[in-house]
C-alpha cells in the first residue's frame, strides 16, 4: 500500500453517487463515502449497519416513506475502497428508485461526488497509487479482453512495481554518488571505479524495456485508427465489412457508392482499431462527392495507418497507387499499407505482386489474416500484446527519465562531476515518481481524475 498522500487533509465531507450505470437493471447501487456514511446508512435503514455484512433492509426517505428494500453493505475505514467509511445501498436498478435513494442520501448531508472523486480519495488515502487509479478508469473503458487484462494487471500494481523496481536502483545509485561526494578525502575515489557507469547501463536497459512495454500498453488501451482509401469501386466498403464480419457499409457495383465516412470499432486479433471507410477518390462535379473526397483525404492525414486499396482484375493487370499518391502526396510510407483487393478474380497474380503489397479478397476472405498481421506489425503491436495498459503520460515520464539517465551516463564516462550526476539522478527519480503520483502536481491530478465517470 502507498503512503497516504495528504494525511493532514483527509476529506471531511461525505460524497455520494450512483455506482451503477443509468437505466433499468436488476440492481442499482448508490455509494456513499466519508465520515457521515455510516450514520446516513443508519438513518436510511433505521438500523446501525454492521461492517462487511450484507444486510437486507428497508430504505426510507427523509419523510419516513419507504423507497425500496435492498442490501446495505458497510465498510469501515480504513478497510474500504476509498480508505474512508463507505456504504453501498443496493436497491432495484430503476432510474426513479435510484434518484429517490440518492436524494435521501443527499438530504442527510452527503453531497454529489465529482467525476472520479471516489478513486481520487482512494489515491489521497494511499489505497492506490496514481498509475493504479488510472487503471481503474482504463479497466472500465477497456474495449478488448486483452485491454481489460492489461488494465487489471496495472490495477493490481504490476506496472507500478516495475516503476518502483527501477526507482529503487536509481535511489541506491544516488546514495552511492552522494556518499562519494560527501566523503571526498577517502583514499579511493568511488566514482572513478566504473561502478556508476555499469549501474547506469542497467538502469538504462530497464527504462528502455519498460518504455517498450508502455508503447504496447498504449496500443492496448487506445488502439489505432485505420483509414481505407482508394479509387471508387475497388472494394473498400467490402473490405470494411469483411473485417467487421458484418455488413456495416453499403456495397454496390456502382462507383461512388460511399459518400460519407463510415466508422467501425473493431478488435483485430487483440488490437483495438477504428476502421474508417471513405468515399472513392476521383474528380467529380458533384458537390456531395467532392465533400466525401475531402473528408476521405482528411481521414488519410489523421489516421495512424492508411489502408491504400486497389483492385486487380483481368482487364486491369497494370495498376498502381497513383490515385492515392495524388491525394496524399506527403504520406509517410511507414503509414501506408498497400492492398490489392479482388485477388479471387486473378488468383495467379498473388505471386507476382510487388513486395509489400498484400493480396486480399473481401469477397472470399482470402488474405485477411495476413493483412491483420501486417497491420499489427506496422503499428508495432507484439504478438502477445502488452502486459499492462499505459498512457501517453507514462511514456513521456519514462522518456524524461531515460533522457536524464542518458545524460548521467555521458557525465559518468566523461568528467565524472559528482554533483551533476547526482542532479541528473534526482531528475530520473522525479520522472519515475510522476508516474505513480508521488511528485505529481495537483493540477495534473485534477485533470486525470476529472476524466473519470461520476460514481467511480
Ligand atoms: N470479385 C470480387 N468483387 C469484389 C471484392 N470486393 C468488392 N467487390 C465488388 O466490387 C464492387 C464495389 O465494392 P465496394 O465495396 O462498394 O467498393 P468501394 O471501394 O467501397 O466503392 P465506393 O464506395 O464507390 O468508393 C461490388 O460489386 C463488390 O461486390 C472482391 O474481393 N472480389
Ligand atoms: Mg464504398
Amino acid at each position: 500500500m502507498q503512503k497516504p498522500r495528504k494525511p493532514e487533509s483527509l476529506d471531511s465531507d461525505t460524497i455520494a453517487a450512483p455506482a451503477t450505470a443509468a437505466g433499468q437493471a436488476g440492481v442499482g447501487i448508490i455509494r456513499v463515502s466519508g465520515p457521515q456514511a455510516r450514520s446516513i446508512a443508519a438513518k436510511i435503514t433505521g438500523v446501525e449497519p454492521l461492517p462487511r455484512q450484507a444486510q437486507l433492509r428497508d430504505f426510507f426517505a427523509t419523510d419516513s416513506s419507504i423507497i425500496d428494500s435492498g442490501i446495505v453493505l458497510y465498510f469501515s475505514q480504513p478497510n474500504s475502497f476509498t480508505g474512508e467509511d463507505v456504504v453501498e445501498l443496493q436497491g432495484h436498478g430503476g432510474p426513479v428508485v435510484m434518484q429517490m435513494l440518492l436524494d435521501a442520501v443527499l438530504g442527510l448531508g452527503a453531497r454529489l461526488a465529482r467525476p472520479g472523486e471516489f478513486t481520487e480519495r482512494a489515491f489521497n488515502n494511499g489505497k492506490l497509487d496514481l498509475a493504479q487509479a488510472e487503471a481503474v478508469a482504463d479497466l472500465i473503458a477497456s474495449s478488448s479482453i486483452a485491454a481489460a487484462r492489461g488494465a487489471s494487471r496495472s490495477l493490481a500494481g504490476e506496472f507500478s512495481a516495475s516503476v518502483h523496481a527501477i526507482d529503487a536502483k536509481v535511489v541506491e545509485l544516488r546514495m552511492f554518488v552522494e556518499a562519494a561526494i560527501d566523503f571526498p578525502d577517502d583514499d579511493i575515489d568511488l566514482l572513478a571505479g566504473g561502478q556508476v557507469g555499469e549501474r547506469l547501463i542497467d538502469i538504462l536497459e530497464a527504462l528502455n524495456s519498460l518504455l517498450c512495454e508502455c508503447a504496447q500498453g498504449i496500443l492496448l488501451r487506445d488502439g489505432v485508427t485505420l483509414a481505407l482509401l482508394g479509387a471508387p469501386n475497388v472494394g473498400k466498403s467490402s473490405l470494411l465489412n469483411a473485417l467487421a464480419g458484418e455488413a456495416r457499409a453499403i456495397v454496390t457495383d456502382i462507383p461512388g457508392t460511399t459518400r460519407d465516412l463510415v466508422q467501425v470499432d473493431l478488435v483485430l486479433d487483440g488490437l483495438p482499431v477504428v476502421v474508417v471507410d471513405t468515399a472513392g477518390l476521383r474528380e467529380s462535379a458533384d458537390p456531395i462527392e467532392l465533400e466525401g473526397v475531402r473528408r476521405a483525404r482528411r481521414e488519410g492525414v489523421n489516421a495512424d495507418i492508411v489502408l491504400g486499396v486497389v483492385a486487380v482484375d483481368e482487364q486491369q493487370t497494370e495498376w498502381s497507387f497513383d490515385t492515392l499518391e495524388a491525394v496524399l502526396p506527403d504520406l509517410d510510407p511507414s503509414r501506408l499499407i498497400q492492398i490489392a483487393n479482388k485477388i479471387d478474380l486473378v488468383p495467379d497474380m498473388a505471386d507476382s505482386l510487388p513486395a509489400g503489397v498484400v493480396a486480399v479478397s473481401a469477397l472470399t476472405g482470402q488474405g485477411l489474416d495476413a493483412l491483420i498481421a501486417v497491420i499489427k506489425n506496422a503499428v508495432g503491436y507484439a504478438a502477445d500484446g502488452g502486459r499492462f495498459t499505459a498512457r501517453k503520460r507514462h511514456v513521456l515520464a519514462l522518456e524524461a527519465a531515460l533522457a536524464a539517465a542518458a545524460r548521467c551516463r555521458t557525465l559518468a564516462t566523461g568528467t565524472m562531476a559528482g554533483e551533476l550526476i547526482a542532479e541528473e539522478l534526482r531528475q530520473v527519480h522525479a520522472a519515475l515518481g510522476d508516474i505513480v503520483g508521488e511528485m505529481t502536481s495537483d493540477e495534473l491530478l485534477g485533470e486525470i481524475f476529472s476524466r473519470f465517470c461520476i460514481g467511480k
